[in-house]
């Protein structure tokens, strides 16, 4: 195995607690000494940084939520100096104002030196060639991957977003051997390669890509890996927590969250209180080391689990299971619980139909409607009335037993749903609730 920081990665987990502690202990310290938001935060929540003696005391500090960064919009957090300052990105949100982040010298620093880790624990290094597929600008996915590949010096192509059919002269000209894109990006350029007559599993060079910044399901992993001949990584980050800084290793169980940059809590959404690990919940993030923007006990909104056991990899940090959606995605559909990610894993099982789905969600009368409209592979495309009736009767099926709950489906030709560049939109829901 091949570790970019081999000292930290590899670290007993008993010293890295240690260092969490002493970490989390210093930053509580210098925020209740210099931040006024969280000094008022803490004398509200009636804790004192001399309460917080053991790594599990961050149970007793306050919560912090996206709404908190809109508030104190665009810097009220902050607290560097204005001048320590050498980078903004912004995130825009669907609702109301964007949240700023901000970040030092050192800031930048941390954020390259996990994505340097990351990258390495993907099998991405020196010769390879990185075509970075994000989104470049605002948008924290296209630089932060980009200053993490040539940290351990890959070659990099900054393509960003769009352009799809250059974005596959580029992978094939530049001989490139990874990409980092959201996966239905990822999708749509393998659709594209086919009309354009190009196998990416014969005619390129391409061996792996490092695909997040949206729910994805294993089958969708499979299903890429098998068409186009790759493996795929799965990497996770958000704005506040400085952007993607974490991924997968070889073995592909789970994404590491270095504990000397995340302190990481998984809770029921509802009560607040912890769950146990393995068991599902919201995650919650403190990050260590954070200069311009400390961020203490951030609701994340994502739901996974956590595991402490050690990884074969031989990385000793945590690993945290594949986000199976957000505590906000999720629809309650005649009062059941219903996540995106599991129409994609349902469909995913149906070899006529493709990943691309849509969910319209309306109110008829008193009841709820969810509609799932889905494409057909161009395998399955007939056009024999009876054989579209007996796929949709057959979606109609797995997605039932799938989500406990009946909707309609509607079947819609090949390459017919909208196509997403940067983090893909499928659901419309039009009730007003
Ligand atoms: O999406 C940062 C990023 C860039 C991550 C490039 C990975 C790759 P935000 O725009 O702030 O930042 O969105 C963060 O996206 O809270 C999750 O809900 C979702 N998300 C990110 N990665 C994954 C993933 C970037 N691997 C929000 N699986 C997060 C599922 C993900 N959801």
């Amino acid at each position: 195995m091949i570790a970019w920081d081999p000292n930290m990665e590899l670290m007993p987990e008993a010293e890295l607690k240690k260092m969490q502690f002493k970490l989390l202990k210093t930053l509580v310290y210098r925020l209740y000494s210099f931040s006024n938001f969280y000094h008022e935060r803490m004398v509200a929540h009636g804790v004192h940084p001399d309460d917080i003696t053991r790594l599990e005391d961050v149970a007793k500090l306050p919560y912090m939520v996206k709404s908190d960064l809109r508030d104190n919009y665009p810097d009220k957090i902050f607290t560097a100096d204005p001048e320590e300052l050498v980078r903004y990105h912004v995130s825009s949100g669907t609702t109301g104002k964007p949240t700023v982040v901000g970040y030092t010298k050192n800031d930048l620093e941390n954020w390259t030196e996990s994505l340097a880790r990351a990258l390495t624990s993907c099998g991405v290094g020196r010769g390879d060639v990185v075509q970075v597929a994000y989104g470049y600008g605002l948008f924290t996915g296209g630089l932060g991957l980009h200053y993490g590949a040539e940290r351990i010096g890959a070659s990099v192509v900054p393509a960003s977003v769009g352009n799809t059919e250059r974005q596959l002269e580029l992978m094939q000209d530049l001989r490139v051997t990874a990409i980092c894109c959201t996966p239905s990006y990822l999708v749509h350029i393998g659709e594209t390669a086919k009309k354009m007559g190009i196998s990416i599993k014969d005619d390129t060079r391409l061996k792996r890509a490092i695909l997040g910044a949206e729910p994805w399901s294993d089958q969708m992993r499979e299903r890429i890996e098998e068409e186009m001949g790759i493996k795929a990584y799965n990497i996770y980050g958000t704005s506040e927590l400085s952007g993607p800084m974490f991924t997968d290793c070889a073995e592909q169980n789970g994404i590491h969250m270095w504990s000397d940059i995340a302190l990481v809590e998984i809770i029921d959404p509802e009560t607040g209180r912890p769950v146990p690990d393995g068991e599902q919940g919201e995650m919650v993030v403190t990050i260590l080391q954070k200069e311009a923007l400390p961020i203490i006990r951030y609701r994340t909104g994502d739901i996974t689990s956590i595991d402490h056991t050690p990884c074969q990899c031989g990385r000793t940090h945590p690993r945290i299971a594949r986000l199976s959606g957000r505590v906000d995605d999720m629809l309650i559909i005649r009062g059941i619980n219903v996540f995106p990610s599991q129409v994609e894993h349902a469909l995913l099982g149906i070899p006529e139909v493709s990943g691309n789905f849509m969910i319209e969600v309306d109110r008829v009368g008193a009841l709820d409607h969810m509609l799932v409209k889905v494409e057909l592979n161009p395998e399955a495309f007939s056009d024999k009335i009876n054989d579209i009736l007996d796929i949709r009767r057959k979606v109609g099926h797995t997605l039932k037993n799938m989500l406990n709950v009946s909707v309609d489906v509607e079947i819609s030709e090949p390459g017919s749903l909208p196509r997403f560049e940067g983090k893909a939109q499928r659901v419309i829901d039009r009730r007003v609730l």
